[in-house]
């Protein structure tokens, strides 16, 4: 019996330590380039093509793409980025059908994450935690539900641009976020639409509104997972503060890749954490 986790790269999950993960590339779009969000891409000259781009945009996988990783395993899983904001979960369930047809005897479940990046990696390690300890295909596609309950996304921007270009977000609120100094503090509804938080200007009230924002709902010291663009610094600020009021909690760093990148845009921090 081989298991596979599948993604699209909203994950940010590179890899895992075991061979048991694959990822599936979205697509940003720069005027006529088209940029894979693979492990070959090279986000920063991305991000300068961006930067000169008259227009710009994301695709998600296409049916194809998600086909082509299912071979070679029996038991699959596949997390996709939220259904609300992507065609991603929707190709991979058209995908998984078209295969299960030609393959009755393999089981595949799609995962709408509700969510992305961090939240999206906690569910994958929650997946692959529960594959090493031995847990039967339905035993671990029941319990991922549970365990979906208990995650969260807090995300801060300090530009909503290309989530309002491409239609993801009332450009009111991407206006409203340009104005100087001002960070939006958004969190991904329970189902997967973006939702503002609030918005705070000075860089300390900023870090204990994050939080928080996570106390309130109802964060007890699980694991943090904490995915930004370009902005280590920040991402450090926010594990100590974490780990000076929880220091058992595991808070773990990721550079954010491509799609992520684009939407979250410099300087951007996404926060997935564990409740009790
Ligand atoms: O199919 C596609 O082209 C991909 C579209 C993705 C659009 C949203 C990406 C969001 C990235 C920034 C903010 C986090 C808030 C998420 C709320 C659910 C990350």
């Amino acid at each position: 019996m081989t298991f596979r986790i599948i993604s699209d790269s909203s994950s940010d999950v590179r890899n895992l330590d075991n061979k048991l993960y694959k990822q599936v590339p979205l697509t940003i779009i720069a005027d006529d380039v088209e940029y894979k969000d693979n492990q070959e891409l090279d986000i920063k000259k991305m991000q300068m093509s961006l930067s000169n781009a008259k227009n710009s945009g994301t695709s998600c996988p296409n049916i194809d793409e998600w086909m082509t990783t299912f071979e070679g395993a029996d038991n699959i899983f596949v997390v996709t980025i939220t259904s609300q904001l992507s065609g991603s979960y929707s190709s991979a369930v058209q995908a998984a059908e078209i295969f299960k047809e030609k393959n009755p005897n393999i089981n595949i479940k799609v995962i709408d994450s509700k969510s992305t990046g961090p939240e999206m990696g906690l569910i994958i390690e929650k997946l692959d935690q529960m594959i090493e300890e031995g847990l039967s295909f339905q035993e671990i596609a029941d319990n991922i539900v549970e365990y979906q309950q208990k995650t969260r996304l807090l995300a801060a921007l300090s530009s909503l641009d290309n989530m309002a270009k491409n239609g993801r977000v009332n450009s009111a609120l991407a206006k409203c976020a340009k104005l100087l100094n001002i960070k939006m503090i958004i969190t991904a509804s329970s189902d997967g639409k973006l939702e503002l938080v609030t918005k705070v200007r000075s860089q300390k009230k900023f870090l204990n509104t994050l939080l928080e924002q996570m106390n309130s709902n109802g964060y007890s010291g699980g694991k943090v997972k904490v995915n930004h663009v370009n902005n280590p610094i920040l991402a450090e600020s926010i594990q100590s503060l974490i780990n000076q009021n929880y220091p058992q909690a595991i808070v773990e760093i990721t550079p954010c890749q491509g799609l992520c990148s684009y939407y979250a845009e410099d300087g951007g921090i996404l926060i997935g954490y564990e409740l009790k």
